[in-house]
């Protein structure tokens, strides 16, 4: 007798409830277990030293943990970023208790309850006169690329002719795409891309979206940074705005999305790729002001998808981290779209091979994404990967229906 063991990934309260179920227990015994058995770890940053030791307390004192900075007991720290280590029953019962207390613990407590909170789904449903995008759990949408651009990394410029663009649409809408993402100004992540004017931008862009919201029945975003591109491009009928700089780039943008009430997609980028502590903090706090900028301008939050930008201001070692890590973009609360398609990283894990042999690679990453929280993937091959990700879809919804 060996007793099989075997070690569970529960990670939602629905799914221990289901495997407690499946062990026979008494319905009470499900209600009462189902928060112990699931376990959680939330990473604060710069908690006042007074906060943290109290939270740590409050914390132990269920039965979980909360790990300090050296220096936060005797104070010689002022602040200290915080691992809290806690089942989700222990977290609703020190979450109440520090809502009671004093030295900002009821805000660190907000703090946490949101993040633990935006773990669900964050369903949505744009809709526009005969078209419509809708994110649910069972099925990731598929964005494909559309590039206008002369310079265009991976179409080499094939499709900057308009009847050439508007066969590539139907071809993208016949292969599986929910989306058309067109772009004009190559933002070829890894440099040396050819910075154009707006109204070189506008020239070659407007045409073929105009020509697209016309005769394809998809929802067309226009991936530009620029606020003016984006607002002629909304005027033309365009429905969405990708913006490669999170509405940081050009201070205008925010209102334009506000004004045309289009949903958004904040992408996180910068110059160069430093970065002062841990990749996937940055990309958090970049797109957590992107979310700031685009409230202030009176955006809807549910009109807001966040992408952690891969290959752009990010190493290889960081893109695969971030892959790897997507899932902590769900403290957001926001939908997750990733463009991985053919990029520089894919190439250089298979030893070195060029944008048209990525196909295989990037297959990987869209699958790996799936798994990790991507609810939107944003790619050139859009037949294979439409099936990439009906398959994904198919194997997360079974562990969705089975618990
Ligand atoms: N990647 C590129 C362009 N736009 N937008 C979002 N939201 N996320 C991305 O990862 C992303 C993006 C770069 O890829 P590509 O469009 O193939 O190249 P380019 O437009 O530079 O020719």
């Amino acid at each position: 007798m060996n007793f099989n063991p075997r070690l569970l990934n529960i990670g939602s309260e629905a799914a221990a409830r289901a495997e407690l179920e499946r062990l026979g227990c008494d319905p009470a015994g499900v209600n009462i277990m189902s928060a112990k058995a699931v376990f959680k770890i939330v990473r604060l940053e710069r908690v006042p030293a007074k906060a943290a030791n109290l939270l740590k307390q409050t914390f132990l004192a269920k039965g979980g943990e909360v790990a300090l900075a050296r220096g936060t007991a005797d104070l010689s720290v002022v602040e200290s970023d915080v691992l809290i280590c806690a089942t989700l029953k222990q977290y609703r019962l020190a979450l109440a208790q520090l809502k009671l207390q004093p030295w900002g613990l009821p805000k660190v407590a907000a703090a946490v309850e949101a993040a633990l909170a935006a773990e669900a789904f964050p369903a949505r449903r744009y809709e526009w006169p005969g078209r419509e995008l809708v994110i649910e759990p069972g099925r990731t949408l598929v964005m494909g690329i559309l590039n206008v651009t002369p310079d265009s990394f991976s179409d080499g410029g094939r499709y900057n002719l308009l009847d050439a663009a508007l066969r590539h649409a139907e071809e993208m809408l016949a292969a599986g795409a929910d989306v058309i993402d067109i772009g004009a100004e190559s933002t070829r992540p890894y440099g040396g891309a050819v910075q154009v004017s707006a109204e070189e931008e506008m020239a070659r862009l407007l045409p073929v979206v105009e020509r697209v919201v016309a005769e394809s029945p998809l929802p067309v975003s226009v991936d530009t940074y620029k606020a003016s591109v984006a607002a002629e491009a909304l005027r033309l009928g365009a429905h969405m705005v990708n913006d490669v700089w999170g509405l940081q780039r050009d201070p205008d943008m925010a209102a334009v999305c506000a004004r045309f009430g289009a949903p958004v997609v904040v992408m996180h980028n910068q110059e160069g790729t430093a970065y002062e502590g841990d990749v996937m903090a940055a990309v958090c706090a970049f797109l957590r002001r992107s979310v700031a900028v685009a409230a202030e301008a009176g955006v809807a939050a549910d009109k807001i998808i966040v992408d952690p930008g891969i290959g752009f201001g990010k190493t290889p070692v960081h893109n695969l981290k971030v892959l790897n890590r997507l899932d902590e973009l769900k403290a957001l609360g926001c939908p997750v779209l990733l463009g991985t398609s053919r990029k520089r990283f894919i190439g250089e894990a298979l030893g070195g091979l060029p944008p048209g042999d990525r196909v295989a690679g990037t297959a990987a990453t869209v699958a790996c994404g799936i798994m990790r929280g991507a609810h939107i993937v944003r790619v050139h091959d859009v037949k294979e990967m439409a099936r990439v990700a009906r398959m994904t879809d198919a194997i997360m919804k079974e562990a969705m229906d089975n618990g």
